[in-house]
């Protein structure tokens, strides 16, 4: 959480899917490229990750708020139209995959969310007999779900990393900077101020 504070442009990415998905997997393999044991998201985790935008740099911001729906009215507070949402399905639990489009496209709904690009991970693609990207994007529908926003499939697997870093590739890609930021000001006007200062010497 060192990063709080710091005044680079913060995108907030909200990672969202079924219990067993894989979020909170994915979340500290794109961190720390390593694999932790995870134990089931109670509460959430957020992990702030320093990178680089059209050469700026920046901070995302990742939300992995568990399953847990009561957290979704503190969204409102993440900066609305600029989060992205990186919906994570488990491709090797075909069962459960209408409930998994069920949740994403109830999800997208959300006036917070109208237009926030969306990144589908595909995950456990390591597993024998896991649906592929496109099968998920099929059975979906995404191209009718997400008509009216920007959206991307990419395979993945947490645990072994194939695939990771494509995915946080493309969601910084497709990550939304907060137009009117107050960082920004505040920087211009850190500016001016030391103009100002220097000028005096
Ligand atoms: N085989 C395989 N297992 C995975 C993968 N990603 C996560 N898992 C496992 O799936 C289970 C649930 O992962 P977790 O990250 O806790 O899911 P969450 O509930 O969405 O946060 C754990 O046992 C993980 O080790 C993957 O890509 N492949
Ligand atoms: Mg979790």
């Amino acid at each position: 959480m060192g990063l709080r504070g710091s005044k680079l442009p913060e995108a907030q990415v909200l990672l969202l899917g079924l219990d067993n998905a894989g979020k909170s997997t994915l979340l500290y393999k794109m961190k720390y490229n390593t694999c932790v044991g995870t134990v089931p998201t109670v509460g959430f985790n957020v992990e702030m990750m320093e990178t680089r935008k059209n050469r700026r740099n920046i901070v995302l911001t990742m939300w992995d708020v568990g399953g847990q729906r009561k957290m979704r009215e503190h969204w409102k507070g993440f900066h609305q139209d600029a989060a992205t949402v990186v919906f994570v399905v488990d491709s090797s639990d075909s069962k459960r995959i209408e409930e998994a489009r069920r949740e994403l496209e109830s999800t997208l709904r959300s006036e917070q969310l109208r237009s926030s690009p969306v990144v589908v991970l595909a995950n456990k693609q390591d597993v024998d007999g896991a649906l592929t990207a496109t099968e998920i994007q099929d059975k979906f529908n995404l191209r009718k779900m997400c008509s009216d926003r920007d959206w991307f499939v990419q395979p993945c697997s947490a645990s072994t990393g194939v695939g990771i870093q494509e995915a946080f590739r493309q969601v910084v890609h497709m990550a939304k900077l907060p137009a009117d930021n107050g960082t920004m000001k505040d920087n211009i006007k850190d500016k001016v101020h030391y103009l100002k200062a220097s000028r005096r010497h």
